[in-house]
């Protein structure tokens, strides 16, 4: 078969380029490993900033955002037992973040995909990426035990830090940039009302927190957890007394616990690739760069991604010219390095550390504390935490 652009990945990133390229009339087949359900049991990005919500807008499929969305002008940040509001509205020039989980959101694009007749093969098997440094790139894949294969004119690889897209390039082509952190995040999803009307992010000695939801009636709530924790050490209980030791006393006071409904662990970690082009592939969000989850970056810079590649792609198409696709890698590559910088700088400030030690914990303080005092540093915390423009 042939199309003009093979996606390899149907996660918000795929989705989101699919329904860009479609809504422009270039033709794209999404090619995923994984089934449909398998992808919607991920729980995982729950703040969107306000340029991924005018983007599911563009897309007319900001209706159900809007009304079950929770629109949040503030976060707090709680340190030494005592919790401050940063204004994100105020400080950032009268912008806001959107809480609606990544759920949601891909499941109203795999909906308005199934709904427009455009195709999605998931339980594809052995996908692989040809030719992407000619003229004629193609996909394989084995679907149902039969082999099959797309000629394109374009891959989009938004399969994932663990995809074949990356993987795919020679090692002399690419240069990557990591950093893996001493701890993950234990994620507990529950049917409990949140702590707080807004998220809070929570600095203590015996590790970081955050409060963050759903909905009014449903939670999501993380503590710092060792990286060779198991889920089996972890009973709801353990996890609702650890995270109850690292709330200031109001918030204790106030939390409502019940049975978790999802529970995971996922280790922290910074990287990214360069470039993001390679002849005729593109890599676009956690395929391309990971951020540790503290500044809520990994889906709006994979949404950020595929903007600039579907301007990109819809220009070679429509007016005939490839400066757009010769300035992707470059254009993201600057949003996401000022992305990576501060999520690793609030990562750095609410964590504990292994080597942190007496003397750290008083920088975190003194540095939190200046933070939440000065107007200019938390201008910058709030300008950053909605989002750089693009
Ligand atoms: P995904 O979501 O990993 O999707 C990639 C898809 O590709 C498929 N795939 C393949 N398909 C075909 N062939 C292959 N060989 C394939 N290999 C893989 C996979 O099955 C999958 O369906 O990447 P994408 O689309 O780039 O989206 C990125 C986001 O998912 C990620 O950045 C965010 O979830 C990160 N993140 C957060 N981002 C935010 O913007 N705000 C947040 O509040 C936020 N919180 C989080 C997060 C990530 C977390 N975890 C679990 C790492 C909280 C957590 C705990
Ligand atoms: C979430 O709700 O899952 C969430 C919110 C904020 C973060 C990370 C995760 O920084």
């Amino acid at each position: 078969m042939r199309v003009q652009v093979v996606i390899v990945g149907a996660g918000p990133a795929g989705l989101l380029l699919g329904a860009l390229l479609h809504q422009a009339g270039v033709e794209a087949l999404i090619v995923e490993q994984r089934s449909a359900d398998y992808v919607l049991g991920r729980i995982r990005a729950g703040v969107l900033e306000q340029g991924t919500v005018d983007l599911l807008d563009q897309l007319g499929l900001g209706a159900r955002l809007h009304a079950e969305g929770l629109v949040h002008a503030g976060i707090e940040l709680s340190f030494g037992g005592r919790r401050h509001r940063i204004d994100l509205h105020k400080l950032s020039g009268g912008k806001n973040v959107t809480v609606y989980g990544q759920t949601e959101i891909t499941r109203d694009l795999m909906l308005a995909r199934s709904r427009s007749g455009q195709r999605t093969v998931y339980d594809a098997d052995q996908v692989s990426v040809h030719d992407f440094e000619t003229n004629k790139p193609s996909v394989r894949w084995v679907e149902g035990g039969q082999a099959q294969r797309a000629e394109c004119d374009f891959i989009a690889g938004c399969d994932g830090y663990h995809g074949v897209s990356r993987a795919s390039v020679a090692p002399g082509a690419i240069q990557t940039f990591e950093r893996v952190y001493p701890f993950g995040w234990l994620g507990v999803l529950s049917e409990t009302p949140p702590v707080s009307h807004e998220l809070i992010y929570t600095n203590h000695e015996r590790g970081f927190a955050l409060c963050s939801m759903r909905s009014m009636t449903r939670s999501r709530n993380y503590v710092q957890c060792a990286l060779d924790d198991s889920l089996a050490q972890w009973s709801d209980d353990a996890f609702w007394d650890e995270l109850r030791r690292r709330l200031d006393p109001q918030a204790a006071e106030s939390l409502v616990t019940g049975p978790s409904i999802e529970k995971s662990i996922a280790p922290l970690r910074s990287f990214v690739a360069e470039p993001m082009r390679f002849g005729r592939l593109f890599l676009a969000g956690d395929a391309a760069h990971i951020v540790p989850p503290t500044g809520a970056k990994g889906l709006n810079l994979a949404a950020s991604d595929v903007r600039l590649l579907s301007a990109a792609l819809i220009e070679h198409y429509q007016d005939k010219s490839d400066a757009g696709i010769d300035a992707y890698s470059q254009r993201c590559l600057r949003r996401v390095w000022r992305a990576e910088r501060f999520s690793w700088w609030l990562t750095s400030l609410l964590h504990k550390f292994p080597d942190t030690g007496a003397f750290g914990q008083k920088m975190q303080a003194a540095e939190l504390d200046y933070l939440v005092h000065s107007v200019a540093a938390s201008t910058a915390l709030a300008e950053n935490y909605v989002g750089l423009p693009l």
